[in-house]
């Protein structure tokens, strides 16, 4: 079960409509034609989607994740996940709270975002499939990231949770992500590596091959 989930965080792209200066269904496609192994939905911040156009991306996004057997993970909305039956739901440690989330998200898979040492250790590792460790780099894609934890934080965290799946984020590009994972993660999580390359597909590639 652990290697499983290890393969999928392998090249975890996230992406909302906030990160894409184009149709994100288009974006989504060419990335997995690149060779992602995960897609997290993550409609959320200034310019993101509501309501009923944040529901109906997600169905699109969802749709395409499913005929290339694709993992779909649902960002920060147990409502959604569980309404359009994700495969999986992604928290932060100041989103829902945690034990809530496990309650409602039997079956699906779940990851939480933690930001130091201290958050891993106090992670409830029976409940959860992974988690998320950032930011390594510096990021201008979420406003309100803390500071980077650096390979050396990563490589900490990693060595007080023994083998347990963890995908790294922040400033994560085809350039570093070999340091990334030789410093412990067992995948890469990326937006703008992707969204804000004009090729979709190029980007993933590059990124692909990074970790060859
Ligand atoms: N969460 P990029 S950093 C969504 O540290 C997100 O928890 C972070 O975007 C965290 O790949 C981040 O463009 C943004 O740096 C990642």
């Amino acid at each position: 079960m652990k290697a499983q989930i290890k393969s999928l965080l392998k090249l975890y792209f996230i992406m909302g409509s906030q990160d894409c200066q184009r149709n994100p269904r288009d974006i989504l496609l060419e990335a997995i034609q690149g060779g992602i192994t995960c897609f997290q939905y993550r409609e959320k911040g200034p310019h993101s989607l509501k309501g009923d156009q944040k529901i109906q991306l997600a169905k699109d996004l969802q749709f395409i994740c499913q005929e290339y057997q694709i993992p779909f993970i649902v960002n920060d909305d147990v409502d959604l996940a569980l309404r359009i039956k994700a495969d999986g739901i992604h928290v932060g440690q100041d989103d829902s709270d945690i034990r809530e989330v496990v309650n409602r998200c039997s079956g699906l898979m779940i990851g939480l975002s933690i930001t130091s040492l201290e958050e891993a250790l106090s992670s409830p590792f029976d409940s959860i499939d992974y988690i998320g460790v950032g930011p390594i780099y510096q990021t201008s894609t979420k406003i309100d990231a803390k500071t980077p934890i650096g390979l050396t934080g990563l490589t900490k965290i990693r060595k007080e949770v023994h083998d347990f799946p963890i995908v790294a984020i922040g400033g994560i590009h085809s350039g570093n992500l070999k340091d990334v994972f030789e410093a412990g993660a067992d995948g890469g999580s990326f937006i703008s590596a992707i969204t804000a390359h004009p090729n979709g597909t190029h980007a993933a590639k590059q990124l692909y091959n990074a970790t060859l």
